[in-house]
């Protein structure tokens, strides 16, 4: 590969970073089955909705806890008890994390959400000069 090759795939590859980390939110599934929560732990961007569905025959709750493993309700969401086929949202606004379980299963159906800062204006800023840098070319 030729150095202005490398140039162009890393730029590519810079812009695709950033496109993917600014592209809208949507909403992502996650079950209630086997006594867990599936998938287990997510990766969101902010403003992401999280929607929760309980495909067992087995009471559940979406709840949000103090810290991994607290098991104390922090008092952000709280699903109730959800039966089977019941779906619980919850929109995330602010990166963090957020621990949750499940009231009647405890320590053993926990779940996490991560939700990623967004792309600072620095680098938007670095990204807008380095596309000029490269059309005055
Ligand atoms: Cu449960």
């Amino acid at each position: 590969m030729t150095i202005a090759a490398a140039r162009v795939a890393c730029f590519i590859g810079f812009f695709g970073l950033l496109a993917a980390a600014s592209a809208p939110a949507g909403v992502i599934n996650v079950n209630m089955q086997d006594f867990l929560f599936s998938p287990a732990e997510i990766t969101i961007e902010p403003q992401t909705v999280v929607r929760w569905t309980n495909l067992e025959f087995i009471d559940h709750t979406v709840t949000s806890q103090t810290s991994p493993g607290s098991l104390v309700p922090s008092g952000l969401f709280d699903s109730g008890n959800m039966a089977f086929g019941d779906v619980f949202e919850f929109r995330f606004t602010q990166p963090g994390d957020y621990s949750y379980f499940c009231i009647p299963h405890g320590s053993s159906m926990q779940g996490m959400v991560r939700v990623t800062p967004e792309p600072s204006s620095l680098a938007l800023l670095i990204l807008a000069a380095l596309a000029a840098r490269r059309s005055a070319r």
